[in-house]
């Protein structure tokens, strides 16, 4: 990785990137591998996953900068609220305008911080224009109903005002897309977003908080974005259990997001969870087996399985198993694993050593229970936090099978009917996304129906990964339950408001109640 490239992108944006040994200039002259000295509880270390170095330190937020940010947070709500809907949309067009132009560069820093493949960096990118594109239309659409008073002369709406100020934690997967759901649609609903993003990816969240920043400045804007650079969980408990976040949206794990739904749910705040995933992909007898094919190998590889919505398991028809398993098997062999910045490569790095104890730690536990691996497994001895994806033959009620395991292992299973493979699908703790190959409408409708899939999303000859934002994305059960970007979503960041006007001169009751009050 050439310093060069981390200098200029680390100038383009501003970034304020401590390398060790150097005052002043940016280069990059970290040391190999992950575990380096601690960087001081003020400090979070940035690594690229790339070659695993330490690429400097960037400030963290103190408690004094948090109760600041927070204060300011509320300030900027008040302000933010007056501005008409239409108004606060055209910030957030200006914002997707900034993001056009610096594409390219926040792609490169995704693809250096993340690993994630260059392409898929644009991709996400792309995603943040799209959700911007949509909220601003949004910003002029967020209405209420009318309804019939049952009353004389009384007029029954529901109107929808801001929540205040909402706070957004993010995880490293995705490390500005999922916030951009999260903070355009909230903006155009009149709050003021406060972001926790993952430590693992500071420099993402910092780029883009100085591209909004810019756009907020020249608008003369109030203070609408907020960043909250936590290298532990001592802010991140105190945004949770802070009552001046009305709202707070989770994108993490299963086991923190329930801690997080419990200390929400104990000061009777809201929150929006959005968990994990185990995502299925059934392939049945009449299904096109080269569609299916490069939709699991684009679920499966993606984001070196790093996804939440990534394919984990293949549910196959057993008159299928062979002619499917001998095309993914051939597919894994020719992806190439290297460098995610090179177009020719198929395969980043997971994200750290962690990631990488965590796929050998599950491969090792199918082995004990007799899977076969059929292809992949090996951790590859390079600089960098690479590892070639597996393909193992495995059963669904295995523990390891049920699990998220956030790398590239994809679990073949052969079932022996679409009825018995739809069961095996749903039954896992969690419910985000899955897909169904077929070319039989019977079975397509019988997916979709109420005993088919029970995930929050369900697709036809489509993989389980790459949702566009013009749906509600999320998921059941242990996914969480919440529903961000697209469609209704933005509900969720406004509150509800019931309204009856009695517009006549005398004041009839509901439900016909007679009260007489002596004169
Ligand atoms: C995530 O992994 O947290 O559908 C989000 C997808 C992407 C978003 C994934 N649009 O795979």
């Amino acid at each position: 990785m050439a310093d060069s490239d981390i200098e200029q992108l680390c100038r383009h944006f501003d970034l304020p990137l401590r390398v060790e040994g150097v005052t002043g200039a940016l280069a990059a002259t970290g040391t190999t591998g992950t575990v380096g000295i601690a960087a001081p509880a003020d400090e979070i270390e940035c690594f690229s996953p790339i070659d695993g170095r330490r690429l400097g330190r960037v400030p963290a937020t103190t408690p004094a900068d948090y109760e600041a940010t927070m204060r300011r947070a509320v300030e900027a709500a008040h302000r933010w609220a007056d501005v008409p809907a239409p108004r606060r949309g055209e910030l957030v067009r200006l914002i997707a305008e900034a993001l056009r132009q610096n594409l390219n560069q926040l792609a490169q820093l995704i693809a250096l911080e993340n690993g994630k493949l260059i392409g898929e960096a644009r991709g996400e990118v792309q995603e943040m224009i799209d959700i911007a594109d949509f909220a601003v239309g949004q910003a002029r659409m967020l209405y209420g109903r009318t309804m019939h008073s049952e009353r004389t002369q009384h007029r029954l709406y529901e109107q929808w005002h801001p929540l205040g100020v909402v706070g957004i934690i993010t995880a490293f997967n995705f490390p500005v897309a999922v916030w951009s759901w999260n903070a355009f649609i909230a903006t155009i609903c009149g709050n003021v977003c406060v972001w926790k993003p993952s430590p693992k990816t500071p420099l993402c969240s910092l780029a883009v908080q100085r591209l909004c920043r810019q756009v907020l400045e020249q608008q003369q804007a109030p203070a609408v974005f907020q960043l909250v650079l936590d290298p532990g969980t001592r802010l991140v408990r105190a945004l949770i259990e802070d009552r001046r976040a009305a709202l707070i949206s989770f994108t993490g794990s299963t086991a923190v997001g329930r801690q997080v739904a419990q200390t929400v749910a104990a000061r009777l705040g809201r929150a929006l969870l959005e968990l994990g995933g185990n995502g299925a992909i059934i392939v049945d007898d009449s299904a096109d087996l080269e569609l299916a094919t490069r939709a699991i190998v684009f679920g499966a590889l993606g984001t070196a399985g790093q996804r939440c919505t990534t394919t984990r398991r293949v549910l196959v028809t057993r008159s299928r198993l062979d002619e499917l398993r001998a095309r993914l098997v051939h597919a894994y062999r020719q992806a190439r694993i290297g460098d995610p910045r090179d177009p020719d490569t198929l395969v980043g790095p997971v994200i750290d050593q962690n990631a990488v104890r965590n796929f050998e730690q599950a491969l090792a536990a199918a082995r004990a229970l007799g899977a076969e691996v059929l292809v992949g497994g090996r951790v590859l001895p390079r600089p960098g936090h690479y590892v070639e994806p597996a393909i193992v033959l495995a059963r669904n009620d295995w523990d390891i099978v049920q699990r998220e395991t956030f790398a590239p292992i994809l679990y073949l299973i052969p079932v022996d009917s679409l009825e018995q493979a739809i069961e095996l699908q749903n039954q896992t703790p969690y419910g985000l996304s899955s897909g169904l190959f077929t070319r039989r409408l019977d079975a397509a409708e019988l997916y979709l129906s109420h005993r088919g899939s029970d995930c929050g999303i369900a697709n036809v000859n489509l993989g389980t990964s790459g949702a566009e934002i013009g749906g509600a994305f999320g998921g059941e059960k242990d996914t969480g339950g919440g529903r961000e970007a697209g469609s209704d979503a933005w509900k969720a960041y406004m509150r509800r408001q019931t309204n009856t006007i009695n517009w006549g001169s005398t004041l009839p009751l509901a439900q016909g109640i007679e009260f007489k009050v002596p004169p």
